[in-house]
């Protein structure tokens, strides 16, 4: 592998693939192809080699655009995306354009170019399970994880616009012999996340003196793992993972909202009460849980970063320490949650 383009390089989890190469195989020529969106940042790609790693800001429904770059690639890592549920609950149109069209574009030119292609996709398009405690109380094991063979049940119009992705990569496999593997990973956390998302967005609210919001009650489970771990499994998966493949990528994370948001609060020596709960989230999914077992026994990965609050405990302290890189945004993300109640 001589040339690899990564999609949505300049956001959270493109960035930190975009280390995670640059550092490990530096041999590897890296194109990052960013439209520099509200949550593209070219600071999250700072101190990287610039002869190895080249930014290109463009949207990835650019057809011309995107066949030129991939003519001259070996392989495409897709991260571009609208990602922010709460986002597509106000303006679905974004998140059609790139996440149908934006995918679209790019499996057709890698179909054209014969380029090999990796698809990250997110758990959200299983849908939800019941919280365990709506288990029937013998149902262990009924429903109890994401796998690759759950039917795709898909909420929102983020998770509904990526599971179309997903279907159209399939289709593109099946019927065009293109040469892709799926990855679907449950939520991530780490440093370079948007503030707009619940861990960073309630970090950066007690550091600027406003209460933390919890939608509803927060009983509803997320399983977490850190973006380190993200990128590790996607580069097995490009490299070893079986063409036609879908992976799942998760680390047994799971820990409800409340939880969570009390863990940040005594980790930032704040009583476990001040927080506000706020308006619930429409279509709320109320638990998502991943199910990894064919990633590590097929492709011998493991998680690395499984001990959460360490991996919380830093990224607090990489949000104190990097104020300049979310102050400017802060007061926006609030006031728009703020005209919506949350
Ligand atoms: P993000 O919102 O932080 O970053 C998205 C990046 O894509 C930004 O840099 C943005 O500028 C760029 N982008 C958006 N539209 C574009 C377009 N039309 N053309 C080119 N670039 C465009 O997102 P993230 O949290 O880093 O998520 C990255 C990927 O991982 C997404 O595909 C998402 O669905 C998936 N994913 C995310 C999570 C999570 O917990 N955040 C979990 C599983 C999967
Ligand atoms: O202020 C908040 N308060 C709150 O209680 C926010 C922003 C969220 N929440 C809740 C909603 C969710 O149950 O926290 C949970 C996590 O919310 P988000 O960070 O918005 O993530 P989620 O909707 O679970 O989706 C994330 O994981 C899967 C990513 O944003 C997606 O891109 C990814 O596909």
């Amino acid at each position: 592998m001589k040339k690899m383009i990564v999609t949505g390089g300049a956001g959270f989890i493109g960035s930190n693939f975009v280390h995670y190469v640059a550092n490990n195989y530096p041999s590897i020529e890296i194109v990052v192809l960013d439209k520099l969106t509200y949550a593209g940042n070219k600071k999250n790609l700072f101190g990287l080699p610039e002869d190895k790693v080249k930014l290109v800001v463009g949207d990835i429904i650019d057809r011309e655009l995107v066949e030129k770059l991939v003519s001259e690639a070996d392989v495409v890592v897709h991260y571009a995306a609208e990602s922010h549920n709460d986002n597509s609950l106000k303006d679905p149109y974004p998140f059609v354009q790139t996440n149908l069209i934006g995918t679209y574009t790019l499996i057709e030119a890698c179909r054209k170019y014969k380029v090999r292609y990796h698809h990250v996709s997110t758990d959200e398009v299983y849908g939800d399970l019941p919280l365990r405690e709506n288990l029937p109380e013998k149902g262990e094991g009924i429903g109890e994880k994401f796998t690759d063979k759950t039917p795709y049940n898909p909420s929102s119009p983020y998770s509904s616009t990526k599971a179309g992705s997903d279907l159209l990569v399939k289709a593109w496999v099946r019927s065009f012999g293109l040469k892709a593997t799926i990855s679907n990973c449950s939520n991530n956390y780490g440093p370079y996340q948007h503030i707009e998302k619940f861990i960073p967005r309630q970090i950066t609210n007690i550091l600027a003196g406003n209460r933390p919001k919890l939608y509803g009650e927060g009983k509803n489970v997320r399983d977490w793992i850190h973006t380190d771990d993200h990128s590790s499994a996607v580069w097995e998966i490009v490299n070893n993972g079986v063409i036609g493949e879908t992976y799942l990528i998760g680390a047994e994370g799971e820990q409800n909202n409340k939880y969570v948001l009390e863990k940040i609060l005594m980790l930032m020596g704040q009583p476990q009460d001040a927080y506000d709960t706020v308006k619930d989230r429409e279509g709320h999914d109320l638990r998502y849980a991943i199910d990894a077992s064919k990633l590590k026994k097929e492709l011998n990965w493991t998680p690395k970063h499984v001990d959460f609050d360490k991996g919380l405990q830093e990224t607090i302290e990489w949000y104190t320490k990097n104020q300049d890189w979310w102050k400017d945004d802060k007061e926006l993300v609030e006031r728009t949650y703020a005209e919506q109640d949350q």
